[in-house]
């Protein structure tokens, strides 16, 4: 059975490192109200919304930034590696130095250096999901991020709304307490990262609420979250991922490229005015870890889960791990955490 607890805002501990590793130790997640100024966030979902414009996916009569779709457009596209947009459209949106720079704003980063208690490493495959509410684009299944990240178990997502994002618009939810469980296992799902974990058993205590623009979801790679459906039939919902990890730990190659490959680092930097947001891990002597496909093994889907019920996908493990930031797939380690917000 289901349970829903309202988010508990962390702003309280935001400069408290101790705190903070302890919230995340116990938790396995943190929510920021209002972390970033909202002026910053609206400009770059103004910016996405250009290019969807651009592609013509959204009314023609609406203001911009409410993101009214166009229904017979947007049903029409091919959304690219669960993003939620077209690889073409995808690649614009990559281009963005702002989309990059908001995963590097210092009240992100400084967060992120606190929890680790150490230098911070983010990842610079960022990824974006412009969700348009089409038959396409099913909402995010209950996963752990780690099977497609890897490197260490440390990594930390942030999620950020782009603009106000009630549940109705189909918000993030995380299961507090699963980045203690170890690795779950998975079936296939419709949704981004085409896999979902297998809950039976646990207690489904979803910490969950609405978000405004400005606010920041943390969470382990083991703890796991879902979106849940939006349920505007003309609304889209955008959002970014971003990911970090303590800079002394192995990372696995995959987390240094653009995103799904959409495109090369040369051709995403072209025209950007900030050159320190390229290429910054070259300047750390990094330890790489191996992606692991041994220990992928999805379970038969049962009742309601299956690919076809779902209008889910019936693709391979290169495809779907690419979805959520894994270049690859697969990959197991045990649960627990140790150090600042989990070591290892
Ligand atoms: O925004 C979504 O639908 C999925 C986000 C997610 O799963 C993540 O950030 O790891």
């Amino acid at each position: 059975m289901e349970t829903l607890l309202p988010f508990e805002d962390s702003t309280q501990i935001l400069n408290d490192a101790a705190a903070l590793q302890a919230r995340m130790e116990c938790d396995g997640f943190f929510y920021f109200k209002g972390l970033l100024a909202r002026a910053i966030v609206l400009d770059l979902r103004r910016q996405i919304l250009g290019v969807c414009q651009k592609y013509g996916w959204l009314s023609p009569t609406a203001d911009l930034m409410d993101a009214i779709i166009d229904p017979v457009a947007a049903n029409a596209m091919e959304p690219f590696c669960g993003v939620g947009v077209t690889q073409a459209a995808y690649r614009e949106v990559y281009k963005l130095e702002a989309f990059h720079r908001l995963a590097q704003h210092p009240a992100v980063l400084g967060l992120m250096a606190r929890g680790c208690g150490e230098t911070v490493l983010p990842h610079p495959r960022n990824i974006a999901r412009l969700m348009f509410p089409t038959k396409a684009n099913a909402p995010t299944p209950p996963h752990q991020d780690y099977i497609h990240i890897q490197g260490t178990k440390a990594v930390y997502t942030c999620w950020i709304p782009l603009g106000d994002t009630t549940e109705t618009l189909g918000g993030l939810q995380v299961l507090g307490g699963t980045h203690s469980v170890g690795l779950l296992p998975v079936r296939k799902s419709a949704g981004a990262g085409g896999l979902q974990v297998v809950l039976d058993g646990l207690n489904q205590t979803w910490s969950h609420g609405d978000f405004t623009a400005g606010d920041v979801l943390v969470f382990h790679s083991h703890t796991v979250h879902r979106s849940v459906p939006n349920q505007f039939p003309d609304r889209l919902r955008l959002s970014v991922d971003y990911r970090y990890q303590p800079v002394s730990l192995p990372i696995e190659k995959g987390s240094l490229q653009p995103h799904c490959a959409v495109a090369e680092w040369a051709d995403i930097y072209a025209g950007w005015t900030d050159t320190s947001l390229q290429y910054y891990w070259e300047q750390y002597a990094l330890e790489f870890q191996e992606y692991d496909r041994s220990l992928f093994v999805t379970e038969p889907s049962g009742p309601m889960m299956g690919g076809s019920q779902m209008g889910g996908s019936q693709m391979g493990g290169s495809q779907m791990g690419g979805q959520m930031g894994g270049g690859q797939m697969d990959g197991a380690m045990g649960g627990g955490m140790s150090g600042p917000m989990g070591k290892n």
